[in-house]
Formats: structure tokens, sequence, C-alpha cells
């Protein structure tokens, strides 16, 4: 490369382009944590899903390398590396390092692109420490690399030729920033769900995960795309009808893909996806596909007079989507995301065209599917029934005097501030525990709710049920914003929810079934980041008058290493949170100068769903599995 290159007016742009990734890093990818880490890897392997839906492409390899390098691999045909007129250098090192290169490049075979952030490959160029791109095309494998962003002047390379039978493809490998990111370990089974759902929603693209460091690995290669997602979806389920319900269309240069199936669940479950992004806050293909299904089951029950035990009431929406499992897939050549977290799809378009396809081709299925039909409309007939009963009973009216009214549980010892921003309040396993946390606290900010025992199974019931039950009552009470769809996280009382329980079988057991009631009726709560777990310590170790916690052995031998030369004066294991006294348990898990909590985040709520599922549903087989892949994984909880 010649100086005038190095030093002209494009460089500059380009420098400058990717100064102002790095020094606010958090605009392009989101954060900087554990999340923006992974986001890395769905932004590089976007492009290559990018390659795919241009019918180039139908092999991606990820692998997690030992060095903490990551590297993915196409069959697609290859970064382009002739030069770029624009610019006058190889267009690979413009895609790397000009903001928004990579799709502009060539926009017709780019239809659909892809990516919560959109930003492009310059991006993770540009928070690498060290970035190695290698190319096969044109007759020859090429390869180039940059340190934070930059190219490393002389390093584009032709390194030889392509054997004769040799495919195409890119490979791009990459060593994130460690000056820019809080942590620089990649989770193999966070990749692994994100690459699974991609399998799912690009049907015939095989995407594999290597993990180098452990030698665990998968690979997923779905033919039958969302159909085969939502089997997987109700792998642990009982469905109602053994087809799953599918149909697709495409109009105005918008897909449409959608597959669903009915089970005798209480909880319906629809993701929705645009562009392969979990819209997890909906938006427009959702609210389509949502009234068209209840105007084609109430058209269909009607002309069928299936609605008789309802004195002539129609089927409402939530009676239709109890228990039905759906897979909502589009793909636009220009998404406009909004919301909160820019999950929700906004383009007024999607609406009216989900709605349609919808209402003709399941309308259509409907008729030729007479069995699978019924099926799913007994089961809405049904959820109207206990719905209109629980009514009846004043049920409804009874949930809001007792859960909306003034008076907190006896159990509770609230605090003393009446900010939510500064409330903290402490869901505590045991009476014993109780008692000390109540006496360890600092009133002025933390509310302690001893729960006794387990709380009810909520996976299983209806909500009319589930608030019979006093524990759960007295929890809901405390938090203050009601539950169910009339939950408003306006009027919780704390900002901050923490569940303390021990660190063993039973107290996970407890925190799942509390995660359960929160996913389920009071999901706000942990979207806004509300919920912790505490994160009490395992071991105490005392040398010489000083006492070290440990929160695992490897920190405890750690410590004793390290801190006592090898010889502590004195180890004390803690069998749970009711052994400590009040000052410990302030000192190591209730003060918020030492404590370590942890934050509940919904993550990928397919994969909670799931995991919700097999943990708390019928199915035992698939339970017990779960449990034992997941024993030593301290993350499973974390939904
Ligand atoms: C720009 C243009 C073309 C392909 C690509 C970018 C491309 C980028 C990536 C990133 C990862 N894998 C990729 N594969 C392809 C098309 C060039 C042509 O017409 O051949």
């Amino acid at each position: 490369m010649s100086q005038d290159n190095e030093y002209g007016a494009g460089q500059i742009q380009v420098l400058e382009g990717l100064e102002a990734v790095r020094k606010r890093p958090a605009m392009y990818i989101g954060s900087t944590d554990s999340r923006g880490l992974h986001h890395l890897v769905y932004e590089v392997v976007d492009n290559s899903i990018d390659e795919a839906l241009a019918g180039h492409c139908d092999a991606i390899e990820v692998a997690l390398h030992e060095d903490g390098s990551v590297s993915v691999t196409d069959n697609g045909r290859g970064i382009p590396v002739d030069t770029h007129e624009q610019y006058d250098r190889p267009a690979l090192e413009v895609i790397m390092t000009v903001l928004h290169a990579g799709g502009k490049f060539d926009n017709k075979s780019y239809q659909v692109s892809g990516g919560l952030h959109g930003v492009g490959v310059s991006v993770v160029n540009a928070l690498s420490s060290e970035l190695e791109v290698e190319v096969k095309r044109d007759g020859a494998v090429w390869t180039h690399r940059f340190e934070f962003g930059e190219p490393q002047v002389d390093e584009f390379e032709r390194v030889r030729d392509l054997e004769p039978d040799e495919d195409t493809g890119t490979t791009i490998r990459f060593w994130p920033d460690d000056g820019i990111f809080e942590t620089t370990e990649f989770d193999f089974k966070t990749l692994e769900n994100r690459l699974r759902e991609l399998a799912f929603l690009n049907s015939g693209v095989e995407i594999s995960l290597a993990d180098e460091r452990t030698d665990e690995s998968s690979t997923f290669l779905f033919e039958g795309g969302i159909r085969e997602f939502v089997e997987y979806l109700n792998e642990t389920k009982t469905a109602l009808h053994d087809d799953i319900i599918y149909y697709d269309d495409e109009s105005e240069g918008i897909e449409v893909e959608i597959a669903m199936q009915a089970t005798d669940e209480l909880q319906g479950s629809i993701h929705a996806f645009a562009n392969n992004i979990n819209t997890r806050e909906g938006g427009t293909h959702l609210t389509g596909f949502k009234t068209a299904l209840t105007r084609v089951v109430n058209d269909y029950a009607n002309t069928h007079d299936m609605l008789d035990d309802l004195d002539g009431d129609n089927l409402r929406g939530e009676d239709v989507r109890e228990g039905l499992t759906a897979v909502i897939s589009i793909k636009h050549p220009d998404p406009q995301f909004e919301g909160q977290t820019k999950t929700k799809l906004g383009n007024s378009e999607v609406r009216g065209i989900v709605e349609s396809v919808t209402h003709q081709q399941l309308g259509t299925f409907f008729e030729e599917n007479p069995d699978t039909t019924t099926a799913i409309i007994s089961k809405a007939v049904e959820a109207a029934r206990a719905r209109k009963a629980a009514k009846q009973a004043e049920e409804l009216t009874r949930r809001k005097s007792a859960l909306e009214s003034t008076s907190l549980p006896g159990k509770l010892a609230d605090c003393q501030s009446r900010d939510p921003s500064k409330s903290e309040l402490f869901v505590v396993e045991g009476d014993s525990a109780g008692g000390s946390a109540k006496q360890g606290r600092d009133r002025k900010f933390q509310a302690i709710l001893p729960l006794k025992g387990k709380i009810l199974n909520v996976e299983k019931h209806r909500l009319d049920r589930i608030l019979e039950n006093d524990e759960i009552r007295a929890l809901i009470t405390a938090i203050g914003g009601g539950v169910g769809d009339e939950f408003d996280i306006e009027k919780a009382r704390y900002q901050r929810l923490i569940l303390m329980t021990d660190a063993d079988v039973d107290g996970a057991h407890i925190r799942t079934l509390l995660l359960t009631l929160l996913y389920r009726h009071m999901r706000p709560l942990i979207e806004a980041g509300y919920v912790y777990a505490a994160q009490p310590p395992l071991y105490r170790v005392r040398y010489r008058g000083n006492t070290y916690d440990a929160m695992d052995e490897a920190e405890r031998d750690r410590i004793i290493e390290e801190e006592c030369n090898g010889n502590p004066t004195q180890v004390q294991r803690f069998k749970g949170l009711g052994e400590m006294n009040p000052d410990q348990l302030w000192d190591t898990t209730m003060n918020p100068e030492n404590r370590v909590l942890k934050r509940i985040t919904v993550e990928d709520a397919a994969a909670a769903d799931r995991m919700f599922n097999i943990l708390m549903g019928d199915a035992v087989g698939p339970r017990k599995q779960f449990i034992k892949d997941h024993a030593n994984d301290a993350e499973w909880v974390d939904i």
C-alpha cells in the first residue's frame, strides 16, 4: 500500500469512523458486557447468513479457539478482494473498515440484512485487538490482518491458487479487545442457543459451533425450518394434534412464514421474528397474526355451531392462544425496529400482509383439516368457559381487592424508604434465614419477606388457582404491582427484588419456582432488570485475625494458597443461609458494599420457555436429562 493511501482523505475518514466506535461502543453494539461481546459473533454470523439468504452459502462454522478468539467460516462467494473504485483500496479493506459498507456494497444481492444493530463487520473489527480474514475467491486464497480496526500495511496478501475443487468462502477470526469489554470469555450455551435459532429460521443452512476449549460441539441443520422450531418448542409438551400447521407467502418483497401447533398447556408461546431478530416486544407482524387467528377461529366455530356453551359469545384472542405454540418469521427489505430495546417491528404495511395471508391460508387449512381444527377450537372453548366461570365466581373482583389492597402481608418486614428506586425486597427461603435477614438488614432501604418451604408450581395452574396460595399472595402484595395482564411495573414498591435461597438443590428449586412465577406473571420485572439472585458465599476462611469469604471451592483454594500461605487457621462451610448469624448475613450477602448479586435476564425467551416447561412440566424424562446436563452449570437458572 502506498503512502498516499495511508494518509489520504479516505483513510482519515476510516480512522475517524473506527475511533467513534471505540469511543462509544455501546452505541453500536448495545453494551460492553457479556451480551455485547456475544453480539460481535452474531454480527459476523449475520453477514454469512445474508450470503446464505442471497443463495450463495449453505454452511457456516463458528469455532471458539483456545487463545480466546472466535472464527466464523462460510462457503459463500467470499468478500470481494478487487479494488474498490471509490476508495481506491481493496474492497475487503473497505468492508472491514468503513461503517455500514458491508451491506450497501452490493445492495441487490443483499435484499435482506439481518443483525439487530445491523452495524456491519467493521464494528467488530474496530472492537477487536486483532482480526484476520481469509477469503477464497477469484481463483485464489487471500488474507488480510487488522489491529484495533486498522489494516496492517502490506498484510493484504494473495497466498496461493485455489485448488480446482476448492470451495469459495470467507473466514473471519477476531480477538475481542479486552480494553473495551468487561469480559472476553465466550459462553458456549449462549452461542449455541442463538445459532440453533438461526438454523431454525434459515432452513437448509447448516450452522455448527465447535468449542476447542472443551471439545464440545453442535451442528444444526433443519430442512423443515420453523416447523421444526415448533416441534422443538413442543418437545416436552402434549400436542393436541399431530400435524404442525405451516404456511408461507411473499408479497411486496416481504416474506412471511408461520408455523404452529396447539398443546394442552395453559400458557401460550408465540415467538415472532423479523429478519432473524427475535422481536420480543412484538410489533405489526404479531398483531396481524393475532387479529386474523382470532377471526378465523371464530368464523369456523360459528359456522360449525361450536360456541353453544358460551351463550353466543365469541372466543377471545386469549382463549384461542391458550396453549398455542407458534413461530412467526418475516423477512423485510427495510425493517423498522422500535420500542425500548428496539425489538418491536414497526412497519405498518406488515400488519395487513400477515393478517391477510393468515386469514386466507389458515382458513383454507381449517376447512381441509376438520379434526385438527376441532381439537384447537375445543381447547379454546374450554379456556373461554374457565374464564367465564372464574369471572362469575367473582374471582376477578376478589383478586383485585385482595392483591391491590393497601394492607401488606404480616410476614413482610418492610423498609422505611418509599422510593422504589432505592428500595430492595429480599425474598428469603425459610423462617430462620428470614429472622437473620431481618436482624442483619439496613431497615432504611431493605425489606425482608420470608417464604416458607416451596411455593406452588405455577406452571400447572391457571391464575385463579395460583392466587389462592398464601406465599404467592404475600409476594404479590409485597411487590404491589398486581399480577398477570394487569401487572403494572410503575406500581412496584421495589426496584430490586433479591431472591435469597440456599446454595443447594432445594434452594435452586425454590429459586426456579420463584423465577417461573415472575417470568409467567410479572415478566416486566425481569425485563426491567429488577430481579436478582443473591450469591451467599459457601466458605469462610480465617487466618491470623482476617476472614475471607469464598463463593466456591476454587476461590476457597485460591484464598488458602494466596492469602494464608497454604495454612488457614479455620475453614467454615456455610451449609445454608440459616446458619449464618445476622452480622455474617449482612456482611457477606446483603451489604451493598461487599455482596455479589447476579442479575436475572430474559436472555432468550424461547430458551427460557423451554427450560420452564422441562423443569416444571409433566414430562419426567426430559426433566431428568436436563437437570443431569446442567447439574454443574451455574448459569442454568439465569433465564
Ligand atoms: C460484499 C459483496 C459480496 C459479498 C460479501 C460482501 C460477503 C461478505 C461476507 C462476510 C462474511 N461472509 C461474507 N460473504 C460475502 C458479493 C460479491 C460478489 O458479487 O461476488
